[in-house]
């Protein structure tokens, strides 16, 4: 994280454009145009325009249903409760629509980030989070990796409270402060459990975002997954030139290399290109939304941190 990344954030989100393909509002979303179908079929989460000649099209306001769905979905709510309440939500972009726990939060809480369906605990992370407070932060999410472990805490605590305050920041402009308090807390936990773990594992893995990319806590999650199963990660962390991390595998040698990108225009297909070819040849990932809609000349997709951790571990022999 940067201060750079920060001050360009601090521009308000543009507007929803109207009328958008059920293409561009999987890419906005980020989940696949055959998620989108199945949440219309099933749910009525469809388009409400109609343009003439043309497919229906996305309103605003079906974007950010769509958007409540998916974050209630990804606080693990089941889908048809989800739905639900996404059908149900009275103003989906305003003041009005905040947290119920609003009258319990710290001062500054009045910025209330909602995670729809979290854990008392996500609910308590947000508000830590809200009110600038790295300790608390750091506290809960310490303590939870200590009781339930990496996978658990980054998929139940840590994504549901990013995801809110990734869409409080789209929906108002603001938090961007929040953002990185909560960023910084997270990955100094992460970083701490990985600092402390014993290695055995035969080889390592290189763990890297890729040209342009800041965003890499998933990173941070990762390392100290493997960290978990005493397999050793090298960080090369944001921003790595494909020449670099060329270089890193010529001189390391690793098991395995996951390359991260969370966003599309970070996710070129030319840095592929680039790498080394070793012998014994390494497991190459590609994670991030960023990869979606990438056809890579070189790699495999993974999409979930279990799976990522599991086939890392292979890959290092550990
Ligand atoms: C923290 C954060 C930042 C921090 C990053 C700090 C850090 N140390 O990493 C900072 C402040 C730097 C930042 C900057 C920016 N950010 Co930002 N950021 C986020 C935030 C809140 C969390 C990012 C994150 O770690 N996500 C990881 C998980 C939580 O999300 P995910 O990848 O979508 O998860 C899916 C899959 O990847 C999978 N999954 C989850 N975890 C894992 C783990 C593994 C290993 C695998 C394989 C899969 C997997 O499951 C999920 C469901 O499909 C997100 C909100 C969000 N929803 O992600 C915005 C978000 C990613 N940022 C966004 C934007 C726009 C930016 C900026 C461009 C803003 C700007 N105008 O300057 C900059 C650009 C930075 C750059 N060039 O890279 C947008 C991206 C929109 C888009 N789709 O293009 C988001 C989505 C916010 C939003 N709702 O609009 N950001």
């Amino acid at each position: 994280m940067t201060s750079s990344a920060g001050s360009s954030q601090a521009a308000a989100p543009p507007a929803p454009d109207l009328g958008l393909t059920v293409a561009a509002v999987a890419r906005r979303l980020g989940v696949a145009p055959a998620t989108l179908r199945t949440w219309d079929r099933r749910y009525g989460l469809g388009p409400s325009q109609h343009a003439a000649g043309s497919h229906r099209r996305y309103s605003a306001e079906d974007i950010a249903r769509l958007e409540l769905m998916r974050r209630h979905v990804l606080a693990g709510v089941p889908a048809a409760d989800a739905a639900r309440a996404a059908c149900e939500a009275a103003d989906l972009s305003g003041p009005e629509y905040v947290d119920p726990s609003a009258s319990t939060s710290r001062p500054g809480g009045g910025r209330v980030v909602p995670i729809p369906g979290g854990t008392p605990n996500a609910r308590g992370l947000a508000r830590a989070a809200t009110a600038l407070d790295g300790d608390a932060c750091r506290r809960i999410v310490g303590e939870t990796l200590d009781r339930r472990g990496v996978v658990w805490t980054w998929d139940h605590l840590i994504v549901p409270v990013l995801v809110g305050v990734g869409q409080k920041w789209e929906a108002t402009g603001q938090g961007i402060e929040v953002e990185h308090v909560l960023s910084e807390s997270i990955q100094s936990e992460l970083s701490a459990r990985v600092a402390r773990a014993e290695r055995r594992s035969p080889t390592c893995i290189l763990l890297a975002a890729v040209e342009g990319e800041l965003h890499v806590l998933p990173l941070w999650a990762l390392a100290a997954g493997l960290a978990e199963r005493h397999v050793e990660a090298r960080m090369l962390g944001a921003r790595t030139p494909a020449c670099a991390l060329s270089e890193a595998m010529r001189r390391i040698g690793p098991g395995g290399v996951l390359l991260w990108s969370q966003l599309p225009e970070t996710a070129g297909t030319a840095q592929l290109a680039q790498l080394p070819d070793l012998r014994p040849e390494p497991l190459v990932l590609l994670a991030g939304p960023g990869w979606r809609d990438v056809e890579p000349p070189r790699g495999e997709r993974v999409e979930d941190l279990s799976e990522a951790i599991a086939l890392l571990a292979r890959a290092a022999g550990g």
